[in-house]
Formats: C-alpha cells, structure tokens, sequence
C-alpha cells in the first residue's frame, strides 16, 4: 500500500559516534557490496543510493555536556544531517532502507518517519531496549537512548537534543529479541505498557505468535506504515560475530527471516533499519556471514519471499 511507487532510497549512514567502538562508520560501504542495490531491482524497485558521508566528520568541538554522555554534540549534529536526508527521500513518496552505522541514528530515522508519516508505528528489533535516558545510561552511549529521546522520556533533554520532537507515542512500539535490558529501562518499559518480547517468549510462543502479537499491538489493521529497525545484535552471535554488543541467545536465522516475511506481506513497509554491523570486531568469515544476514534481512523486508 505504501510501497506504490516502488522505489527505494539505499541511504548510507556512515557514523558510530553513539558507542565506541571504531569500525561501525564502516558498514554501509561493506552492505553496500555485498549487492543489495542489485538485489532490489531484482525485486523490481527503482533503486536510488544516497550516500551522506559527511557524518564521518566529527565537529572541531565536542564542548562541556552536563550528562556523563559520549560525544553528544557530534552524535546530534550527525542524526540532525540524517534526519534531513532521510525525511527528503521519504517525502518523495519511496521507501527508504537507512544503512548504518550505529543506533543512536534512529534519533533520526525516527524523526524523519513520523514527520512524513506520522502515524507509523514502529518494530525494534534489538538485544537491547535503547530506552535509556541520559540520566539512567549506564555507559553513557548514545546507541542505547534513541527510543527514550523520540517518545520524549529523557527530562530534561540535554541541550544538544533540544530539536528533538517527542514524535511517537508508546502504543505504536514494540519490540522482539530483547536479552540485556538495564534496570531504568525496565521500568520505563512496564511504566509506559510497551509491548515487548524477549527471547523468553520467542521461546515460549514461538517467533510466529510474537511477530502476530507485536503486529497487533502497533498496527492491528495494517492501516499504519511500519518502521523496522533492526539492530543487528538481535540475532545470534553465532551467525552475526561482527557487531559491537554480542549478546548469546539471540535470533536464529529463520527467526530474523520470519520477521522480516511478515512485515514484507503487512506491505506497509517505509522504512528500515540495518544498523550495528561492525566488519572490524570480527574475522573475516564472521564478517561475511554478518553481511549476509544483513543483506538477507534488507531483501527479506522488500519481499524476496511473496508470492
Ligand atoms: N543498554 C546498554 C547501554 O545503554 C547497551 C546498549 N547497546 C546496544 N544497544 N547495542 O542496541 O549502554
Ligand atoms: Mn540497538
Ligand atoms: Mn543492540
Ligand atoms: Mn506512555
């Protein structure tokens, strides 16, 4: 419904400012060979690439911050530049795939889908919640906060974030894979009825009733656009070696696939997110299977598997 046009905006994010772990700024050039371009015109898009590489640049100075927060002002600037891009695509009516990069970057691809689509809800796919607010960040990383940043939990907002809107609401959130969530975010979570599955209830119900669960609870009658992102963490460290948060007992391969399946049949999709691929934190076999899954979840998503 939303994907009429059929085309496609590949939008290379290449920062990593939100953790601190040299090499994520590298992965959209590695996802990009891998041939997802190619891949989706096999699929029959009209496919665009956008590369924004000015987000490798950090600004001259980071200046005094009051939270105990990593690079805040570049983390900022860079998701402000994103959010601009990405929004620009999206207004012309295409679907956009935003390849990071770490996940401090759904501050802006967050942003940017509810000001073009306001009401879409969204899918987070992830080992971790990222609902920490500066206050309760246990690291101070920025990948960790995006979601409490655009439902508008962090109070007070620190000043580099002030553009920020508050532009999603709980009720058109969910998320499936979680495994290491911090003692403030849990509270966050049950305080505002988040509807979230752990790999407890992957396991209990099956990846089949959690996606139609999730589904329910954001989007019931697929009347809204869906916003997928996934961090690439949520699936086992087994097949995805290369990324900055290894968490054991993650999603199997079917199990990241069957997501992807279902949102691809809602056909509601507009926008996704690959994020947290880092090609340097492994060896290059574990990199390449990585990738793949990469790939795989991007092709998955636009519908490799309808028939
Ligand atoms: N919850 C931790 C933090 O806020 C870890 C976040 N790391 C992630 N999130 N990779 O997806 O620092
Ligand atoms: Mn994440
Ligand atoms: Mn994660
Ligand atoms: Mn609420």
């Amino acid at each position: 419904r939303f994907l009429g046009g059929r085309n496609v905006s590949l939008i290379k994010l290449p920062f990593g400012a939100g953790q601190k772990k040299a090499g994520v700024e590298e992965a959209p050039e590695y996802i990009m060979n891998s041939g997802v371009d190619k891949d989706l015109k096999k699929l029959g898009y009209n496919v665009e690439v956008v590369d924004v590489p000015e987000l490798k640049k950090a600004p001259a100075e980071e200046g005094p911050s009051s939270k105990q927060l990593y690079r805040p002002l570049y983390v900022s600037t860079a998701c402000q530049r994103a959010k601009n891009v990405i929004a620009g695509e999206l207004s012309k009516g295409s679907a956009v795939v935003n390849i990071g990069g770490d996940h401090s970057l759904g501050i802006a691809t967050v942003s940017a889908v509810q000001e073009v689509h306001p009401t879409s809800c969204l899918l987070w796919i992830d080992a971790h919640a990222d609902i920490n607010t500066p206050d309760s960040s246990p690291s101070g990383n920025l990948h960790g906060c995006p979601v409490s940043l655009v439902l508008g939990y962090a109070k007070p907002v620190p000043p580099e974030f002030e553009w920020v809107k508050t532009c999603i609401d709980s009720g058109r959130v969910a998320y499936i894979g979680l495994r290491d969530v911090d003692p403030g975010e849990r509270m966050l979570l049950r305080q505002h009825n988040i509807p979230f599955f752990t790999m407890h209830h992957v396991d209990k119900y099956g990846i089949g009733r959690v996606v139609e669960m999730a589904m329910a609870a954001i989007n019931p009658d697929n009347l809204r656009p869906t916003h997928l992102s996934v961090d690439v963490d949520s699936v086992d460290p087994s097949i995805v070696p290369a990324t900055g948060t290894r968490v054991k007992g993650g999603l199997t391969f079917r199990e990241i696939m069957y997501i992807c399946e279902a949102v691809a049949e809602t056909r509601t999709l507009v926008a996704l997110d690959v994020v947290e691929v880092n090609p340097l934190l492994s060896d290059k076999e574990g990199c390449e299977s990585t990738i793949s899954v990469a790939r795989s979840v991007i092709r998955t998503s636009f519908g490799l598997q309808l028939v």
